[in-house]
C-alpha cells in the first residue's frame, strides 16, 4: 500500500497541531491547578517535618510584572504561603495570605518568624495556631530618627506601596538574657537588627529597638539587594550582596568587611556557615550549590543536579544538604555524594520539556527516515529535490533545537524567569 504525498504531509500536520494542542491543555492544567510552584526558603524541623516558603508559577504567568511594578497581592491569596509537609510528602499545616514569603525561622518557644516579603513585614505567628502574635513594619519606624540623613524625603520613609521595602529575611538570635532579630530590608540596600525582647514587652516598632544597622540605599558598593544576612559564630554577620554577586563578611563591631567571595557568580542568594567553618552558597541564576573552604576560598563541593535559580540551601545535622530549587518547583535533599535522598514536588515544567522534545526527536528522525526510503529507486527533478532537501533541513533544524532544549532547559528557563520577572537586575 502506497500513500500519496497530501495523506503523508497531512499525517504531519495532524501531529504537529496535536502535539501543540496538547501541550497548551497541559501547561494550561498545569499552571492553573497551581502544579508549578516555584520555592523559596525551606527549613527541616528538629521532627523530621519540613517548612517550605511558595509562591506559584501561575503567579509569575498571571503577574509576571509584580515585583517589578510593585502590583499587590490580593489578601487572602492562596497561592502565597509557608506550608509544612511531613517526610511522605503531606501537607500538614499551611498559612496562606502572604505575598512571596521569602523566610520562616523557627523560634526556641514553637512560634515562628516568617518574612511576609511583598507586604513589607515580619510577622510571628503561635504555630501551630495561626493567630499573629507580633508584627514589625518598616512603614511604621521614622527613619530619620535612625540617621538624621534619611530626612522626610528619603526613600526610606516614602513612597510606601505594595513591596516598597521588599522583606525578605529575617534570623534570630539569643544573647542569652536578650534576644535580636535580624531583617533584610532588600529595597533599602539594609540589614538591620532589632531587639526583638525590647519589641515583645512593647512598644513594638520603636526606632529606639533598631540596634543596629549595616547598608544604605545611596552607597551600593556596601550592598546592593542582599538576601539572607546570618548571624556567624563569632558574632559577626556574614551576607549575600545579591546584584553585586559576592558573598561578604561584615565585622560587627565597626561594620568593615573583613572577608569577601566573588568568583564566578551569578546572583548569590544564600551563604551559611558550616560547623566546620566552610561557607555553603547557593549561586542561584548558575543553578548550583557550592561549599568553599573559607580560609583558601577554593571549591570543595560543588551540586547542580535539576537546579533552576534554587533560593537556597541548608546543611541538615546529617550532613546532607536541604536545598529550595526555585521555579523548579522542587524541594530536595541532597547526600554528600550528590544523590537525591528525599524531594517533594514534582517538576511539571521539566517533565513537559522533556516530553516534547523527545517526541519531537522520534517525530521528525522518523518522518526523515521515510523522505529518504520513498525517495529510493525514484527519480526527482529539480523543484523535488529542492523541496525534499529544504523540509529536510527544516526538520533537522527541529531536532538540533529538541536537543538544545534536552541539554540546557536549565539555562533556558533561567533566561524565560529574567525576562519576566526583571530579577537580578
Ligand atoms: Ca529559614
Ligand atoms: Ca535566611
Ligand atoms: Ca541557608
Amino acid at each position: 500500500m502506497r500513500f500519496t504525498p497530501k495523506f503523508k504531509i497531512g499525517i504531519f500536520i495532524g501531529f504537529f497541531v496535536l502535539t501543540l494542542s496538547a501541550n497548551l491543555v497541559l501547561f494550561y492544567t498545569f499552571s492553573s491547578k497551581n502544579m508549578m510552584p516555584s520555592y523559596l526558603d525551606v527549613d527541616r524541623k528538629p521532627n523530621g517535618n519540613t517548612f517550605i516558603c511558595t509562591f506559584s508559577f501561575r503567579e509569575v504567568i498571571n503577574y509576571p510584572n509584580r515585583v517589578r511594578n510593585q502590583i499587590p497581592v490580593p489578601d487572602n491569596s492562596t497561592e502565597h504561603s509557608i506550608f509544612e509537609v511531613d517526610q511522605y510528602g503531606n501537607k500538614v499545616w499551611e498559612y496562606i495570605g502572604l505575598a512571596q514569603p521569602h523566610e520562616v525561622e523557627y523560634l526556641p518557644n514553637g512560634h515562628i518568624l516568617v518574612a511576609d516579603t511583598g507586604h513589607d513585614r515580619v510577622i510571628e505567628i503561635d504555630y501551630p495556631n495561626k493567630n499573629i502574635v507580633w508584627e514589625w513594619k518598616p512603614e511604621l519606624i521614622n527613619w530619620t530618627e535612625i540617621n538624621s540623613a534619611w530626612d522626610t524625603t528619603h526613600y526610606y520613609n516614602n513612597p510606601i506601596i505594595f513591596d516598597w521595602t521588599h522583606l525578605n529575611d529575617v534570623d534570630f538570635k539569643n544573647y542569652s538574657t536578650w534576644s535580636a532579630c535580624l531583617i533584610s530590608l532588600r529595597n533599602f540596600d539594609m540589614i538591620v537588627e532589632i531587639n526583638y525582647t525590647a519589641e515583645r514587652l512593647g512598644p513594638a516598632n520603636s526606632p529606639n529597638n533598631i540596634i543596629w544597622y549595616y547598608g544604605d540605599y545611596n552607597n551600593h558598593s556596601l550592598l546592593y539587594h542582599q538576601h539572607n544576612p546570618d548571624y556567624l559564630s563569632d558574632g559577626n554577620i556574614i551576607v549575600s550582596d545579591s546584584e553585586n554577586d559576592r558573598i561578604l563578611k561584615v565585622n560587627y563591631s565597626n561594620k568593615e568587611v573583613f572577608w569577601s567571595y566573588q568568583s564566578g557568580m551569578r546572583w548569590p542568594r544564600d551563604a551559611d556557615e558550616l560547623p566546620n567553618g566552610n561557607i555553603l552558597i547557593t549561586d542561584s541564576l548558575n543553578s548550583r550549590v557550592f561549599e568553599i573552604d573559607a580560609v583558601s576560598k577554593q571549591i570543595v563541593w560543588s551540586f547542580r543536579g535539576d537546579l533552576i535559580n534554587p533560593y537556597e540551601a541548608d546543611m541538615l545535622d546529617n550532613g546532607n544538604i536541604l536545598i529550595g530549587n526555585g521555579i523548579g518547583g522542587v524541594v530536595y535533599e541532597i547526600n554528600p555524594d550528590g544523590f537525591e535522598v528525599w524531594r517533594y514536588g514534582i517538576s511539571y515544567l521539566k517533565s513537559l520539556i522533556y516530553l516534547n522534545c523527545i517526541l519531537a526527536i522520534i517525530i521528525e528522525s522518523a518522518t526523515i527516515f521515510f523522505i529518504f526510503n520513498g525517495m529510493k529507486g525514484r527519480s526527482l527533478n529539480r523543484i523535488e529535490k529542492i523541496l525534499k532537501y529544504f523540509f529536510i533541513s527544516f526538520l533537522g533544524f527541529l531536532i538540533a533545537v529538541a536537543f538544545i532544549f534536552l541539554f540546557f532547559y536549565t539555562s533556558i528557563a533561567v533566561m524565560v524567569f529574567i525576562a519576566m520577572t526583571g530579577a537580578a537586575r
